[in-house]
């Protein structure tokens, strides 16, 4: 493949689903640049997306199959799943087998996984990590529209006068969906946009209001709001014809949520910035409500879907321009995913798994010898399945469960007494590779081909760009093998993606007539040059619409009975473990803005690591007083389920009584920084979503023997310190570290880890009675490495010394500066990275601000460029600038 000319492909990353123009520059790297003829994002890209092509390095992929740690050839190791699946279901039954997928396969080869597992095996034990994702939303746009369905477009976004946020840092992880939210707004005032969300995230920077509501509560404020319209008769009478269930569902919220100072007390909110949001959203026509995991990661997910889904239905306010509950998809294909029906309990093609008709229609498209009866297990009843060894064999592609689902604990037990455990991923080094009895290696993002879905049901396509590299091939590949050693060639011969999503566009059109919206019918017949070019497009695609659809259900036709909508009765559940006095912290969880989940991929890129590098837990200054707790020491976390470290970041953002901590770290890049092994496997009664944003925790000061950080200009291994997080960098790598037994001789440790060959200067300087230990080795005039070691956090500037590794030849002055821990000039110190584009630190841009008065983000941007890439660090400027104000 040698592209002179941009290939045209889709981000990887969120459900925002940017176009890419990808110009390879060499196996391993490319050019990437926005598309600008792509409707998602018209050329912009965020963070993680513009950095791209600096994750493309093999070097630690999984290139050629594996059965344990011994390498294999393709032919062995698809015999060996064939056969362990085979066994298994020839003993046990096709209950005893299970896949667990993800919303980061492409269509087609999801659509394989769930056509192998569901009409061939003959079991629906195929679930996949949009269970810890989207199942609530999947549930709750099945119970009111009768049909799993996004009404809106992005444009609504732009053409709204009120956009609602609730549980979503759309600014970090939605980031140009979030940067046309910002734009509109900059473009038309008089688009006020309102965040509910328990903590203050660089989104509520740019809110008008911000409702920060006890966490939990979201049922209970649009319960009140359903009420606020009844009471100033705002509801929609014309639209009531399309509607069911709309008194029951006014009485409910009448009966839970009588009045605005009633439900100010259940939220936590002050009353006054409650009756601005109801009054907002009363009097605004032009209103969208976006939602993501603050809703939907909860034990009422599916409840506060609906209760999002009543307030928009009761007021007509669905599938016209400007106006609708859109659900923000995370993962690329968390879309496509639904509608092949990956999860355990949907068919394919939007079909019910317990309609007997339904799966008569599949079983004869399929011409599958032997369907799913009836639905499988969800993700977390599955891996509970697994460790009472009711499952004996899982194939796992394309997530990491030891890292994502909650009790940690609980699934390293289950994968560890599983009979059989393969595992198709593009990396070599996971937590879960070591579980792997077989190992896969996929082909990645930029080296296969198929399609992808969005939020606003935008089907793109995923091109190749690079050659396949090793052995490595793509996930349809793999399925579509091991289901032909399993005796079933004649339902998986393609010759290649064209073929699996022209199927899928049959089977959407199957005895369709308009009943089910999901019906792409229209692209069935695409040849393979059409398929090649075909261009992003909305479902439904039919004879009807043969452009696409942008927005659904404005003059109603809903799936459901009677084309109507259904509003539910929503009584508020309390979160199901409240804190009390043994764990009277709440847990929130989420994401952070340069890292993608398990750090796969944007952990390869040096830029991305520095805006937030370690674990940390996020504590409200009264929280962290109670519980001596102080800024940028290490804190211990306690569940019931496990323990965790992080560093503390103290800030009145966090609400009282809860603590923020990300979902990204695991051992691979920190030794107790992981999240889940603390989450609690509570899940959403109607969904199964695991409630990942709330577990009662307590918290303590973590005072290890001693605390440091090792800069090193190769990657080490450390073994020993109880605390370890290594971070990329540039041209060093490093690590921060604390331990609780000292060595007896700082010397010798260093030497033992660092293993420097031939010459090399040592400087040092100890004070064994002070518990300091400092040192760097220098080769040839070059930094290698340098280690600092104290009693407590207060430590030399990691980002200054971090620049020495950039010197060909250290100059007398910094090498004096060195041991000392401090700059030889002031200034030279950035700080923390803040715009991750051109690599402009916190230090560089207060003082920037402090001496040039800065008052605008425009300025930053003309003086230091920061800001003028990607944008995704202008929340945090304009954060920097409002402190700087006040
Ligand atoms: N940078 C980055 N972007 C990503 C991802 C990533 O890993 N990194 N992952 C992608 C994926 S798969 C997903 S699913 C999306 C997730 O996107 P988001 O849902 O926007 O991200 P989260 O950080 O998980 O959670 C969102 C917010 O929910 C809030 N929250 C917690 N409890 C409650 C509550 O009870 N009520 C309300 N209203 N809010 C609450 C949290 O404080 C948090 O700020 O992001 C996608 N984009
Ligand atoms: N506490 C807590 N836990 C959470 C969440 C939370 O907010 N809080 N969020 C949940 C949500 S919304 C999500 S989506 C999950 C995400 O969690 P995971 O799905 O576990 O996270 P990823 O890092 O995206 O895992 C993807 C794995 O697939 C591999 N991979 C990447 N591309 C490919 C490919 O094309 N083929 C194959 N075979 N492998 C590939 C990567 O190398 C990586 O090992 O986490 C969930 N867990
Ligand atoms: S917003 Fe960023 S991560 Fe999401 S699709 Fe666009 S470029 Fe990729
Ligand atoms: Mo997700």
């Amino acid at each position: 493949m040698h592209a002179t000319s941009p290939i045209r492909t889709t981000c990887p990353y969120c459900g925002v689903g940017c176009g890419v123009l990808a110009t390879p520059t060499g196996p391993e790297s490319a050019l990437i640049q926005g598309d600008p003829e792509h409707p998602a994002n018209y050329g912009r890209l965020c963070s993680k997306g513009s950095a791209l092509g600096e994750t493309l390095s093999l070097q630690t992929r999984l290139l050629y199959p594996q059965i344990g740690p011994r390498r294999v050839g393709w032919d062995e190791a698809l015999d060996k799943v064939a056969g362990e699946f085979r066994r298994v279901i020839d003993t046990h039954g096709p209950e005893a087998v299970a896949f667990y997928v993800s919303g980061q396969l492409l269509t087609e080869d999801y659509y394989l996984a769930n056509k192998l597992m569901k009409g061939y095996i003959g079991s629906a034990n195929i679930d996949t990590n949009s269970r810890l994702c989207m199942s609530s939303t999947v549930a709750g746009q099945k119970r009111a529209f009768g049909e799993d369905v996004v009404p809106g477009c992005y444009e609504d976004l732009e053409q709204a006068d009120l956009i609602v946020l609730v549980g979503s840092n759309a600014a970090w992880c939605h980031p140009v969906l979030f940067q046309r939210i910002v734009k509109a707004k900059q473009d038309r005032p008089g688009l006020k946009l309102v965040t509910i969300d328990p903590r203050r995230t660089a989104t509520s920077e740019s809110a008008d209001l911000h409702l920060a509501i006890r966490p939990g509560s979201d049922v209970m404020l649009f319960n009140g709001l359903l009420n606020y319209l009844r009471q100033h008769d705002r509801l929609d009478f014309g639209f009531m014809e399309h509607l069911v269930g709309l008194s029951q569902a006014l009485e409910a919220a009448r009966d839970s949520a009588p009045s605005v100072p009633a439900v100010a007390l259940a939220c936590g909110v002050p009353e006054t910035d409650l009756v601005r949001f109801y009054q907002e959203f009363a009097r605004t026509e032009k209103t969208v409500t976006a939602w993501s995991q603050g809703v939907n990661q909860s034990s009422s997910g599916t409840d506060k879907v609906n209760a999002i889904l009543n307030v928009h239905l009761a007021t007509g306010r669905i599938g016209k321009p400007g106006m609708g509950p859109l659900s923000l998809t995370g993962q690329p294909n968390a879309m496509g995913g639904r509608e092949v029906g990956g999860l355990a309990n949907q068919l394919a093609a939007h079909l019910e798994i317990e309609n007997p008709r339904h799966r008569a229609w599949v079983r004869e498209f399929w011409n599958a010898p032997r369907m799913a009866e009836q639905p499988g297990l969800k993700a977390v009843e599955l891996f509970q399945a697994i460790e009472q060894g009711r499952v004996k064999a899982v194939w796992i592609m394309a997530t990491n469960p030891v890292v994502s689902l909650p009790d940690a604990a609980a699934v390293r037990r289950a994968l560890a007494a599983c009979e059989f455990v393969a595992v198709s991923d593009c990396e070599a080094e996971t937590d879960l590779a070591a579980y792997a009895h077989v190992s896969l290696p996929a082909a990645a993002w930029g080296e296969k081909d198929g399609t992808v879905t969005n939020s606003e049901r935008r089907i793109s396509r995923q091109r190749a760009f690079l050659p396949l590299p090793g052995e490595a091939k793509p996930d349809g590949w793999i399925i579509a093998e091991v289901a032909r050693r399993m005796g079933y060639a004649e339902g998986f011969d393609y010759a290649a993606p064209r073929d699996i999503f022209v199927e899928h566009a049959r089977l959407s059109g199957l005895h369709n007539e308009g009943r089910r919206l999901f019906d792409i019918a229209g692209l069935a017949e695409l040849d393979a040059a059409a398929y090649d070019v075909l261009p992003p497009i909305q479902w439904p695609v039919n004879a009807e619409h043969p452009a696409g659809t942008a927005r659904l259900f404005a003059a109603g036709g809903f799936p459901g009975p009677e084309g109507k909508a259904r509003l539910l009765p929503l009584p508020p559940q309390p979160p199901f473990n409240p804190p009390d006095l043994d764990y009277p912290l709440v847990l929130n969880t989420g994401r952070i803005r340069d890292q993608w989940h398990t750090m796969t991929r944007t952990g390869k890129a040096a830029r991305l690591g520095h805006h937030l590098p370690e674990p940390y837990a996020e504590l409200h200054p009264d929280d962290a007083a109670r519980w001596e707790v102080a800024d940028g020491a290490l804190v211990r976390l306690e569940s019931r389920h496990g323990s965790a470290l992080a560093r503390a970041r103290i800030t009145p953002d966090q609400q009282a009584g809860s603590v923020f901590m990300p979902m990204h770290w695991s051992d691979v890049q920190a030794r107790r920084g992981l999240v889940n092994a603390l989450v609690n496997p509570v899940v959403d009664p109607v969904s199964g979503e695991p409630e990942s944003k709330h577990t009662p925790v307590r918290v303590g000061a973590y005072r290890p023997v001693w605390q440091g950080f090792l800069l090193s200009r190769e990657a080490l291994a450390i073994p020993g310190p109880e605390y370890r997080v290594a971070v990329r960098g540039a041209d060093y790598w490093r690590y921060e570290l604390a331990g609780e037994t000292a060595p007896d001789d700082w010397r010798s440790w260093a030497e033992s880890i660092l293993a420097q060959e031939g010459a090399a200067d040592w400087l040092e300087f100890a004070d064994a009675h002070a518990g300091r230990y400092r040192c760097a080795v220098l080769r040839g005039g070059r930094l290698r490495a340098c280690l600092f070691v104290g009693v407590g956090p207060a430590l030399p500037s990691r980002d200054w010394l971090a620049g020495l590794f950039a010197q060909e030849d250290l100059p007398e002055m910094d090498r004096a500066a060195l041991l000392a821990g401090r700059p030889a000039v002031a200034g030279s110190d950035p700080g923390r990275t803040v715009c991750a584009c051109f690599g402009v630190g916190m230090n560089v841009l207060r003082s920037a601000i402090q001496s040039q008065g800065f008052t605008t983000v425009e300025q930053i941007g003309a003086a230091l460029k920061a800001g003028t890439g990607c944008g995704s660090c202008l929340p945090e400027l304009n954060s920097l600038l409002r402190g700087a104000r006040s």
